[in-house]
């Protein structure tokens, strides 16, 4: 029985929540970063590995490190688990980086969240919150994938090293990447073609847009990726090295038979040992992720029809509220603004761990190239097509970057006899990854919120204890279990699920003690922020009396109660 009006509820939330946010406001100031060894690029896995094992050793009251599984490609899979005392009994948040191979930003945000955390554990408000929350840290879900950055030829590349057949014409990796014009990484190429399905960017010249095939449009180039068509099959690179996406292997509307989803869901190493270690920690209450799904700089949105199916495909509506309050802190405290709309692709991690998992899901992709202004003195006109190499070139043209862009230079290609064939285009992984330069200020504010959203934890307490004589010897005990966070007990989706705790709430009855009425055991479903129910008990008897009450995401609260 809740104890008022919903109504009362949401509007005491909002208001609490709205001061929350404010206090919030300068609280970054007092992150302290300290990069000890100062780098200029991303990290490789050899780094990355040796940045989680410094941890252990700096801080081994807090932290424990170890591999959860090898991959394909020989690399360990590292979780860091930070917190203090019984790690399991508290209610902790995962956060999940590398979720795509070509998210190089990723992985920092991750590893430098640890970081970040642990080197601010001598504050009092970190280590308040190291008391009370569990943070498993996993920075890399797809180093195979990822060290394609580091290697003579890069290219963007999200599969694993398990060996596949991309296109199922029986062989595996017969046609990968070829870098023709030996600069190290892998572009476009441009065929001059009278039935080119593309063309130049009206404002920008370098930059290949498709033809709109509504209209009177007409196309100059054909665009491929750089390489030749090894097979002979007419398609150009479509099965090279690079196996099962990390992202696509979730068993959440697995795209089955699709480049990269695996012969069926969770058939990796990767994929199955984080399942498996997430279902066994009953104790975490949300998931965040770095990658390419954002439903933090926008929430996702309630759909009554899509959640009220047997297979259930919206966020239902309280778990949408709670996204909705999550997102505007994440915008608050990143100031980051203009997101690309994304939407997830299936069999992605985030969608699995709300709808499969049923926990509270929270990815994004923590940068994205700035929406920039043409700048008149500059004589940059608004571009009439919206086109992300544009923007990125736009935009480093205006910050004084040196664009990652290789101008488009003709070459001989054998595949193409007699045409002109010319390499170019944005250079892999600048559309997604920051310049390294940023890095350190977009880890300090992601773990500001990361931070931030801890302590919006779900915190249950006992109170308004009430005892009533209402015979001799006959006992009313009244108590309210109240959350005191801003985020509920548990999602709400998770009330469909094996794997979520509901909260328990237990009378322990001792020597001559007797319940006449009331439960011994009441399971509540998912308590809102703020919110609270109440209890009540005939106990016939004396002495004292022992309420418990409590789930693995909330902690356990205990009191004693005299006759
Ligand atoms: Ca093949
Ligand atoms: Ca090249
Ligand atoms: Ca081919
Ligand atoms: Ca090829």
């Amino acid at each position: 029985m809740m104890v008022a009006h919903p109504f009362f509820y949401l509007n005491l939330n909002t208001k609490k929540f709205s001061m929350f946010i404010r206090i919030t406001a300068s609280f970054l100031f007092l992150l302290s970063i300290n990069y000890l060894n100062a780098q200029n690029d991303y990290s490789n896995f050899s780094r990355q590995t040796e940045r989680v094992k410094a941890l252990s050793k700096s801080y081994p009251q807090y932290v424990k490190t170890n591999s959860i599984v090898k991959t394909a490609g020989g690399k360990d899979i590292w979780q860091i688990i930070i917190g203090s005392g019984n790690t399991s009994a508290k209610p902790a948040i995962a956060v999940v980086g590398g979720v795509q191979g070509n998210y190089l930003l990723s992985t920092e945000l991750a590893i430098g969240f640890a970081e970040t955390l642990l080197q601010n554990s001598n504050k009092d408000s970190i280590k308040t919150l190291l008391e009370k929350t569990t943070f498993y840290i996993f920075p890399n879900m797809s180093p195979d994938a990822m060290e394609q950055y580091f290697a003579s030829v890069k290219y963007e590349r999200q599969g694993n090293a398990s060996e596949t057949d991309d296109d199922r014409d029986g062989s595996t990796n017969e046609d990968g990447y070829e870098d023709l014009d030996g600069n190290g990484k892998i572009t476009l190429m441009r065929v001059h073609s009278p039935i080119g399905d593309y063309r130049e960017h009206p404002e920008d010249e370098r930059v290949m847009v498709k033809i709109n095939a509504g209209k009177p449009e007409k196309g100059s180039y054909k665009i491929y990726t750089e390489g030749r068509d090894n097979d002979k099959d007419d398609l150009f690179n479509e099965d090279g090295e690079g196996g099962v996406w990390f992202n696509k292997n979730f068993s959440y509307k697995h795209p089955s038979f699709t480049e990269g989803s695996g012969e069926f869901p969770v058939s990796e190493n990767e994929n199955r040992a984080l399942l498996d270690l997430l279902f066994e920690q009953y104790n975490i209450y949300a998931v965040i992720s770095f990658g390419g799904a954002n439903n933090l700089s926008t929430p996702n949105t309630y759909n009554a029809q899509a959640a009220s199916q047997r297979i259930v495909t919206s966020w239902m509506e309280a778990d949408a509220k709670q996204n909705a309050a999550v997102s505007e802190l994440y915008n608050k405290i990143t100031g980051l603004k203009d997101a690309p709309k994304t939407k997830p692709e299936g069999g992605d991690f985030g969608s699995w761990a709300y709808y499969h998992y049923g926990r509270y899901s929270f990815s994004t992709p923590g940068w994205w190239v700035p929406k920039t202004k043409p700048d008149s003195t500059k004589n940059e006109k608004a571009f009439t097509i919206e086109d992300s190499v544009a923007n990125y070139l736009r935009w480093t043209s205006q910050q004084g970057i040196t664009a990652s862009f290789t101008p488009w230079k003709e070459i001989d290609h054998p595949d193409f006899p007699g045409q002109k064939v010319e390499i170019g285009g944005p250079d892999p992984f600048v559309l997604i990854n920051p310049p390294y330069n940023m890095v350190a200020d977009l880890v300090k504010k992601h773990s500001g919120f990361i931070i931030k959203l801890a302590e919006m934890q779900p915190e249950l307490d006992i109170v308004n204890v009430k005892t009533e004589k209402v015979n001799p010897g006959l006992t009313r005990i009244t108590i309210n279990v109240i959350n005191k966070g801003a985020l509920a007990s548990h999602s709400k989706i998770g009330e469909r699920n094996y794997w979520v705790k509901r909260i328990n709430v237990k009378i322990n009855l001792t020597g001559n003690q007797t319940l006449v009425s009331g439960k011994k055991n009441h399971l509540l479903n998912a308590l809102e922020g703020y919110s609270s129910e109440k209890i009540t008990w005939l106990v016939k008897g004396s002495g004292k009396i022992n309420i418990e009450a409590g789930s693995p995401t909330t902690g356990i609260k205990k009191t004693d109660i005299p006759l």
